[in-house]
């Protein structure tokens, strides 16, 4: 069998998916619309072996020992298997090409290119609707790298999951000039990781009812909204549906605060800026990190004043970028 090498990029949820209502589908409780990220992304090879006694995973050249990390690859790897009917064990690298600790979540692009790769070095032929359902088992966030620019993850309606599927909304030179920069505040790990901290609030936050009634609005304002690039509706709704996820975490029982003082920092300056006349809006995801939205002829400006503030220890810019693609040459 041939070696499959595929790389997808990172994305930011500009509505964003929290709880769902099948854990092992991984079936979402409502849509959401993301932009993905162009430069930020893993690249991962995959070659089934006849030899191997068990899969072999590394990332970022670290051999995975047992833990739930390599548990996670190799239950996805599983499914890919039981998909082209093998039973051959698998040799996994994969390398991301930003700092672990940039504030990113790694299981959108990691998902998604280890999805696309061993479907590839499985023999599997799956176009990008498959592709992008296959990447959700692995994490929901990795169905919407599949595409580039801006896409949206329909919820579906279906038990199965078969009409849960990431569709992109426009290519990224629909709005080349949109840009999220990525603040890192903190690098610590996380204390809830997303998929404890969504399950806990569908299970005890008596606010989640609102989120799920609100979301489909959300929807249409930043489907609509980037579809006319109207920047004040797509950011202004985005930051919203941010707050209103976050509502959600804190009103969860017991509590899930992911924000610290320089989060708050950040969150004030943009209101600031705003107050000035500036077109800035903010998202913040599952960690203390704000990811700050503007066009990019305020880009520098806003870059400068964020890099002043105490608490921000980075802050990396990107652009819309492409798809997950297949790429010629192999990691081994
Ligand atoms: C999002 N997040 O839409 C939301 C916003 C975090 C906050 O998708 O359990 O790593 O693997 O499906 O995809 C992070 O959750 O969770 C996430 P699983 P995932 O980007």
């Amino acid at each position: 069998m041939e070696k499959g090498t595929c790389r997808a990029n990172a994305n930011i949820a500009l509505v964003k998916y929290w709880g769902k209502r099948d854990e092992t589908l991984m079936l979402p409780q409502n849509g959401s619309i993301s932009m993905t990220l162009d430069g930020m992304h893993t690249t991962t090879t995959v070659e089934f072996l006849p030899s191997l006694k068990a899969d072999e995973v590394t990332l970022n050249d670290a051999l995975l020992a047992d833990g739930k990390e390599f548990a996670q690859v190799v239950e996805h790897l599983n499914i890919i298997r039981e998909m082209a009917k093998i039973k051959t064990f698998a040799r996994v690298a994969s390398k991301n090409n930003f700092p672990t600790a940039a504030g990113l979540a790694s299981s959108a692009s990691g998902f998604a290119a280890l999805s696309m790769a061993a479907a590839k070095a499985a023999g599997l032929k799956l176009n990008p609707q498959e592709l992008s359902m296959l990447s959700r088992r692995g994490s929901g966030s990795a169905s919407r790298s599949i595409h580039g620019g801006f896409v949206e993850w329909k919820r579906g309606e279906k038990s199965d999951g078969t009409d849960s599927y990431a569709q992109q909304i426009a290519p990224p030179s629909h709005w080349p000039n949109f840009r999220m920069l990525t603040t890192v505040v903190s690098t610590s790990e996380k204390k809830v990781k997303s998929r404890a901290g969504m399950k806990q609030t569908v299970e005890t936050c008596p606010l989640y009812p609102g989120w799920l009634s609100s979301v489909n609005a959300d929807l249409d304002a930043v489907r609509s909204g980037i579809k006319e690039k109207d920047f004040h509706k797509v950011g202004a709704t985005a930051e919203h549906n941010c707050l209103k996820m976050h509502a959600t975490m804190i009103a969860t029982n017991p509590p899930i605060i992911y924000w610290n003082p320089a989060t708050m920092e950040i969150i004030h300056l943009v209101q600031v800026m705003r107050e000035e006349g500036v077109p800035v809006y903010f998202t913040i995801d599952a960690g203390p990190n704000v990811k700050v939205i503007c066009q990019e002829e305020n880009m520098q400006d806003i870059e400068a004043r964020l890099k002043e503030l105490s608490g921000v220890k980075n802050v990396h810019v990107c652009k819309p970028g492409g798809p997950a693609e297949t790429l010629k040459e192999h990691l081994f």
